[in-house]
């Protein structure tokens, strides 16, 4: 009685075609954007830079990634920052925008047979008609997502697997319907509608059930952050289900628990195929929102140092056993929960001679694997011991297997990650494991886990001063490097010598928002350094132009906030008006916290000017061309620090060069 009391729990699952096979599995990828969120990334060496990206994609080395899915840039602020638009009016269009496309290239470089998948969070303005709502003229919405779809091939050699409708926003289904007539029409039938990229579907699937039009022009249903959960109406349909934003979790130890939990769990408790974490890569400025949200984290380009994080190998568990178009084993027969907690699934081809498989088993305990959202109800898990039974085409063919395995350890136990360990007997048809807690094994015949290594980056530095850029070294339409907008467009630019290469705000209307940010104080911002910066010596040339002209610009220290709550920034403002030869100075970016009122200046030129602001322990003062416009006291109403930015008073083209950044301290 005593000994079975402490006898640790022992069951039996089976592994077995014979029942049927499950759905199929669609991959696990990553989210560049919804945004900005590889900004930092393409300004690394290209030695850590590549390092990096064969983390993320190359096949059996790291994350091997199968799907990398990127924000179509809507000209505006979706969490950590602008992405361009490729076409920010109706009569423009570029396909070498940002950095969303060199990814793309990246990653199919590595790995020819990751898929592609493009959505938009926000639009630029023209096609809200002076509204925010994209579905304004659904033809001229359906039409600009085509160009991007068409783009991507003509111009990026990129073949596009799945589009979205609208991140987080309304679908519309006469759109949907228009824009696979559209694609079919332009014979980029390959392009696959995911839809509809919500929290729940909103009704969609039973749209689906009931309109056999729409039925044909959805491939699959995408659902954010599900909680494993779906509905029998989703199942009904028939349609893979993808959980195509999920995770978004700070990733130390408890991020890597959450993702190898949902990882299995999505397809054991919900039976979907596809899992896509927001985000990829944290290759934004730390202070930024969602810090660490990432597979793994690079934001130091200045230094080459980054940091590969337990969500990376909790990927190669799957990926680098189980390909696309494998397919999963039926509940009971090689997918289930296990007995005293956690879950397993097995996947396998689908031909009855190819006898290649791989079983994933989490035993993610509740205390450590919860995820951002939505909270984790309690569920006990403890160690057990599993036998597995080999059946039906697996029976016979195995004397033993491979094991891959990874050991989350928190309150100071030791983590593993990603270790091959010996392999495992296969007697009569049997193997039998001992499961601790909050751990991931892999059990396959396959060969090819490989735990890659790379060099020791460098090791880490803050942003390095003095900073000096006149944008020479960039070829036309692209971003400066380190250049976070936060609002607004800038791109580099040719314009007359001896400037030359310049950067330009090139937005020149409200967009159709995602998040609020800075428009809605109609102005633009753009940020760069480091949130603890204090005292601070900034200049640059900057000119407001003749056409499309915004009516001011500004310069600015010590900014407190970005991202999708942009428009509540503190700081110093320095703003200039050329054509009125005004100036004033405000301690936030709404101009209505006041420091220095309204005035006049002759120096003010109406084409470049030269601006500074210094910002010293008590005192700021600001100068243009020369002359020393203001010298103040630095109210409590300033933050002790912050960003350094730049941006216009509003939607309006400006053009900046000769950026200058010193450590006055
Ligand atoms: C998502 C966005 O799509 C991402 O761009 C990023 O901002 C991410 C950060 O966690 O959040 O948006 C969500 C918005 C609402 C919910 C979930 C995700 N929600 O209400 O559960």
């Amino acid at each position: 009685f005593l000994s079975s009391l402490f006898a640790v729990c022992h069951s039996v699952y089976f592994i077995d075609e014979t029942p049927g096979f499950g759905r199929r599995f669609d991959g696990i990828g990553g989210l560049s954007g919804g945004s900005a969120t590889s900004k930092l990334l393409i300004a690394y060496p290209q030695k850590q830079r590549d390092e990096i990206l064969d983390i993320l994609f190359k096949p059996n080395f790291a994350a091997s990634l199968q799907i990398l899915k990127v924000e179509i840039g809507g000209d505006s602020q979706a969490s950590d920052a602008t992405e361009a638009s490729h076409m920010h009016n109706s009569s423009e269009e570029s396909y070498d925008r940002g950095y969303e496309w060199w990814l793309m290239k990246e990653a199919k470089k590595r790995n020819p047979n990751i898929k592609l998948y493009g959505l938009p969070w926000a639009f630029p303005g023209w096609l809200g008609n002076g509204t925010q709502n994209p579905y304004q003229n659904i033809d001229q919405l359906a039409e600009y997502v085509r160009k991007w779809v068409q783009g991507a091939k003509e111009f990026n050699g990129l073949t596009i697997d799945y589009i979205g409708i609208w991140n987080e926003k309304l679908y519309n289904i006469p759109y949907m319907k228009r824009l696979r007539q559209v694609l079919d029409e332009n014979l980029l039938t390959e392009t696959m509608i995911v839809a509809a990229d919500l929290n729940g579907d909103q009704n969609l699937a039973s749209h689906i059930i009931a309109d056999p039009e729409l039925n044909n022009v959805i491939f699959g249903i995408g659902l954010h952050y599900p909680a494993t959960n779906t509905t029998v109406e989703q199942l009904r349909t028939g349609k893979p289900i993808w959980a195509s934003e999920d995770y978004s979790t700070f990733n130390n130890n408890t991020g890597g628990a959450c993702w190898a939990r949902i990882l299995n769990q999505n397809y054991v408790n919900g039976f979907i195929t596809g899992t896509i974490a927001w985000n990829l890569i944290d290759s934004y400025y730390t202070g930024l929102p969602w810090d660490r949200d990432s597979l793994m984290t690079a934001r130091e380009p200045w230094s080459g140092y980054y940091q590969v994080e337990s969500p990376i190998w909790v990927t190669a568990h799957t990926t680098q056993f189980v390909y696309l178009g494998w397919v999963y084993l039926r509940h009971g027969s090689g997918v289930g929960f296990l007995e005293n907690g956690g879950s397993y699934v097995t996947m396998t081809t689908d031909e009855s001679i190819n006898n290649d498989f791989a079983l994933i088993i989490e035993t993610m305990t509740q205390e450590h694997s919860a995820c951002i959202r939505p909270p984790l109800p309690y569920y006990p898990v403890a160690k057990q011991n599993v036998t597995f039974i080999l059946k039906g085409k697996f029976r016979d063919t195995f004397g033993s297997l491979n094991v891959w395995y990874t050991k989350l350890g928190f309150n100071g136990e030791q983590s593993t990650f990603f270790k091959q360990l010996k392999p495992v007997k296969v007697t009569n048809d049997e193997f039998s494991l001992s499961l601790g807690l909050n751990e991931i094994w892999t059990i396959t015949n396959a060969g090819d886990g490989n735990h890659g290594i790379t060099p020791t980056p460098p090791p880490s530095k803050p942003f390095p001063l003095p900073y000096r850029e006149n944008f020479e070294e960039y070829v036309d339409d692209s971003e400066a490097y380190y250049f976070a907008q936060q609002c607004g467009v800038y791109e580099i630019v040719t314009v007359e010598k001896p400037y030359n290469k310049v950067m330009r705000q090139t937005v020149l209307q409200e967009p159709i928002v995602w998040c609020e940010s800075a428009a809605l104080t109609n102005k633009t911002l753009n940020v760069i350094g480091a949130t603890n910066w204090t005292d601070i010596y900034i200049e640059t040339d900057a000119r407001v132009n003749h056409d499309n002209g915004t009516s001011g610009v500004f310069l600015a220290g010590r900014v407190n906030n970005a991202g999708c709550t942009s428009y509540a920034a503190w700081g110093i403002f320095f703003f200039i008006q050329p054509a009125h030869q005004t100036f004033s100075v405000s301690s936030d970016l709404q101009m209505t916290n006041v420091l220095v009122t309204s005035r006049k200046s002759t120096s003010i030129s109406n084409e470049w000017n030269k601006i500074s602001l210094l910002i010293s322990k008590t005192y700021s003062i600001g100068m243009v061309n020369g002359e020393q416009l203001f010298n103040i006291t630095i109210l409590s109403t300033v933050p002790a620090q912050g960003f350094v930015a730049l941006g216009t008073q509003d939607f309006g083209s400006a053009d900046f060069d000769n950026v200058n950044i010193t450590n006055i301290q």
